[in-house]
């Protein structure tokens, strides 16, 4: 007897999709897990407060509490995902065995025991300067600020946070990649616009003025349309950074979330990329003002896909993910934001793309667009489960383990 899977396999090798291959080259497009879903952007530094914009709704009980938990939290969402995987960390989340270290004295030893714990788990490090939930952030500014001595103390910042990221990629043999998201901004309008800008891109300039090994970190910028009390300005908005990165040979980082609600980062793939090397994503979902919804196997979710898949974009897009929600069991939200992420690949990598380019190039748009219809229905579950499988990670099983996890871990977390 035929199995499903089996049946499956047939119905899209018809249309002229070889599901083998697309498991190949699925196991080596890496999707980096944000640490920060597990303890609602707490971090290790114990201030008590979030800002640059940035807001965590929702008390569910079970949030990581320290190091030890988070990564334990980890553990048990990598053990939900199949294909590859990589670990994004902040540098809140250094471990400072309760010592009191200033954010622009950070070092990479504050780190040996996330990159033990990497190579153990064969994850390669990401890695992000934090420049929020601090005193020195003054006025809402950080890089931007008029004040000489912020500016030195967050350049500083900068320049630590990229030599403890050269450390994961020498140390893991892996190359990090260090997003720089800056949440400066004002919350109404500012009379002059362009100092701030200037002030960040040359606070920007002196941090990536100190030499760093590109073979072990390479830098992305990551700009924003606009956060909770800076409303009306964001210094380091996508026309800032899109110049910024371009002159100065930098990813540029996109975020889903960014942008005004209509737009979409999976149109800007194709364009920013006929000038830029690499970009870093940060997928994540945008519902009205908030930016870092739970990802769901949406349009735009599949169109980031799909562009990747269709210009073999595999290479220069790094993937990586940026929600977070505590008003649902946090290792459920991160796992199903991020089983979202490989399931739209595996969607863009066996959808019939050479029927459809046909249809495209011969003029038939009503068979281009029937036939893009037509495959958001083929037998996917099938596909999707024979790679976890193949993966060793459970299909719809995941839900019971995590609510077991809740069960006997998380919910004695008090
Ligand atoms: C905020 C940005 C940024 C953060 C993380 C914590 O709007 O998206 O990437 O979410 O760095
Ligand atoms: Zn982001």
């Amino acid at each position: 007897m035929a199995s499903v899977f089996g049946n499956a396999k047939k119905i899209y090798a018809d249309l002229g999709v070889d599901v083998e291959a697309a498991f190949a080259r699925l196991d080596k497009i890496p999707v980096s897990l944000h640490c920060w879903q597990g303890d609602d952007v707490a971090g290790f530094e114990n201030t008590g407060v979030l800002d640059g914009g940035l807001a965590v709704t929702g008390d569910y009980p079970g949030r990581a509490r320290n190091a030890d938990e988070l990564r334990a939290d980890i553990e048990k969402t990598l053990s939900f995902l199949p294909g590859k995987k990589r670990l994004n960390l902040h540098a809140i989340y250094a471990e400072t065995d309760g010592k009191a270290v200033k954010r622009n004295e950070i070092e990479p030893k504050h780190f040996a025991r996330w990159v033990d714990w990497a190579k153990e788990h064969d994850l390669g490090l990401d890695f992000n300067p934090s420049y929020f939930s601090h005193p020195m952030m003054k006025d809402g500014l950080t890089l931007s600020s008029p004040d000489a001595g912020v500016r030195k103390f967050w350049v500083e910042h900068g320049i630590a946070c990229r030599a403890i990221a050269e450390s994961f990629g020498k140390k893991l043999r892996n190359c990090c990649i260090t997003n720089f998201w800056v949440p400066d901004g004002f919350k109404d309008t500012p009379f002059d616009r362009l100092a701030p800008r200037e002030r960040l891109a040359d606070s920007l300039d002196k941090i990536f003025a100190v030499d760093c090994d590109a073979r072990y970190n390479r830098d992305a910028v990551e700009c924003k349309l606009f956060g909770i009390g800076a409303e009306s300005c964001t210094v380091g908005s996508h026309e800032f950074y899109m110049g910024y990165a371009m002159k100065n040979r930098k990813l540029l980082c996109l975020d889903a979330g960014h942008f005004h609600p209509t737009e979409v980062i999976s149109d800007k793939l194709s364009s920013v990329l006929m000038y830029l090397d690499e970009v870093l994503l940060h997928v994540s979902r945008g519902v009205r003002w908030d930016s870092d919804h739970v990802v769901t196997l949406n349009e735009e979710l599949r169109a980031i896909a799909q562009e990747i898949v269709r210009h073999n974009y595999d290479k220069r897009v790094h993937i990586g993910l940026d929600y977070f929600d505590a008003s649902i069991n946090r290792v459920m939200a991160w796992t199903i934001g991020a089983r979202n992420m490989y399931k739209a690949l595996l969607m863009a990598l066996t959808e019939p793309a050479t029927v459809i380019k046909n249809a495209e190039k011969s003029g038939d748009k009503g068979s281009r667009l029937a036939w893009m219809e037509e495959s958001k229905t083929l037998p996917f579950d099938a596909i999707w489960e024979e790679y976890c499988l193949r993966c060793n990670v459970p299909g719809t099983g995941w839900i019971n383990e995590a609510k077991a996890y809740e069960k006997t871990v998380l919910s004695k977390r008090k």
